[in-house]
C-alpha cells in the first residue's frame, strides 16, 4: 500500500512539472512601459500609401460613416461630435449633455467608422496592410478611446478567428494611463476568445503626439507604438475578410477598467492627426 501511495505521489508531482513550466514561460499581458526595450521598425520601403486622411477640411462623409446612434454603453454616440477642426484634425469630443425633447441627459461622444450597414455603397474597407493613426490622448478618466478594426464576421463562432476578427490597433485607458492592443474573434458570447497585451504608465496623455499602428498580414498581427514594434499574435489564425476601421471614444461604469468619470472634467476632446494605411509593395 505504502509503495502504491508513493507512486501516486510521484506520478502527481511529474504532472505538476508542465503546468509549473508553462506557468514561468508565460509571459505577463501587462507590463510597465518601457520604450528602450522596443526598437524594431516597419521598412516602409517595402510598403506604398493607399489610404491617407489628413483631416484637411470638411469629414470626408463619403469615408467616415456613423456609428450606431444613440445609447452606448453608458452613454451616447451622436455623430456631431465628431468633426474636423478646420486645422487639419478629426476631434472626437465627449460631452455632458442636459436632457431636451428629443434626448436624454447623459455624456455624448463622438464616433465614426468606415462602413455602414445602411450605407453600403459609401465607405472603406481593406484587408492586409499597416494601418496607423496619430494622435493627442486626453487624460480625463472614465471613458476610454480606441482606434479599431471588424474585420469579415466577428460573430461566427466557429473557424477561429480565420473569419472574422476585431482588432483593437489600440485603446488609450487614462485612469490607467494605459494603452491595450487586442484581438477578439468568435463572438461576443460564452465562445469568446481574445489575445491582449497592455502597456501600463505610458505617460501619453502629455500633449505630445502618438502613433499607433498595427501590420496585418499572412504571418499574423504586429502592433506598433510610436513606430516601434510591441507586441505580435496570430490571433485564431489569420483573417483573410476584409475590415472596417473605426474610432470612438465611449463611456461606460465599468469600475477599474476606467474609473469614474467626474462630468465637472467634461467636455474633452481627442485630437487625431491623420489615419494612414500603407500597402506591401
Ligand atoms: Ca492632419
Ligand atoms: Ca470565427
Amino acid at each position: 500500500m505504502k509503495k502504491i501511495i508513493t507512486l501516486l505521489l510521484i506520478v502527481s508531482l511529474l504532472c505538476l512539472i508542465p503546468l509549473a513550466c508553462c506557468a514561468c514561460k508565460r509571459k505577463p499581458a501587462a507590463e510597465i512601459w518601457d520604450p528602450s526595450k522596443y526598437t524594431e521598425t516597419l521598412d516602409f520601403s517595402q510598403y506604398e500609401l493607399v489610404f491617407c486622411d489628413e483631416f484637411e477640411g470638411e469629414l470626408n462623409r463619403d469615408v467616415w460613416g456613423d456609428t450606431r446612434q444613440g445609447y452606448r454603453r453608458d452613454g451616447y454616440w451622436t455623430r456631431d461630435l465628431a468633426f474636423t477642426d478646420g486645422e487639419g484634425h478629426l476631434v472626437i469630443r465627449t460631452e455632458w449633455r442636459d436632457a431636451t425633447e428629443t434626448e436624454p441627459a447623459g455624456v455624448y461622444s463622438g464616433a465614426v467608422r468606415t462602413s455602414n450597414p445602411q450605407t453600403p455603397e459609401i465607405g472603406y474597407r481593406h484587408g492586409f496592410g499597416y494601418y496607423e493613426i496619430r494622435c493627442k490622448l486626453p487624460s480625463v478618466e472614465g471613458i476610454w478611446h480606441a482606434f479599431w478594426m471588424m474585420c469579415g464576421d466577428v460573430y461566427d463562432e466557429d473557424d477561429g478567428s480565420t473569419d472574422g476578427i476585431e482588432i483593437d490597433v489600440f485603446e488609450y485607458l487614462p485612469n490607467r494611463d494605459a494603452i491595450n492592443c487586442a484581438l477578439h474573434w468568435d463572438g461576443y458570447d460564452e465562445a469568446h476568445k481574445n489575445a491582449h497585451k497592455r502597456f501600463e504608465k505610458v505617460g501619453f496623455a502629455d500633449g505630445e503626439y502618438h502613433t499607433f499602428g498595427m501590420n496585418w498580414d499572412e504571418d499574423g498581427y504586429t502592433f506598433y507604438i510610436d513606430g516601434k514594434k510591441v507586441w505580435t499574435s496570430t490571433g485564431g489564425g489569420i483573417c483573410h475578410e476584409n475590415g472596417y476601421m473605426k474610432i470612438s471614444t465611449e463611456y461606460g461604469e465599468w469600475g477599474d477598467w476606467v474609473g469614474t468619470l467626474q462630468t465637472s472634467n467634461l467636455p474633452v476632446d481627442w485630437v487625431i492627426d491623420y489615419v494612414k494605411i500603407y500597402d506591401k509593395k
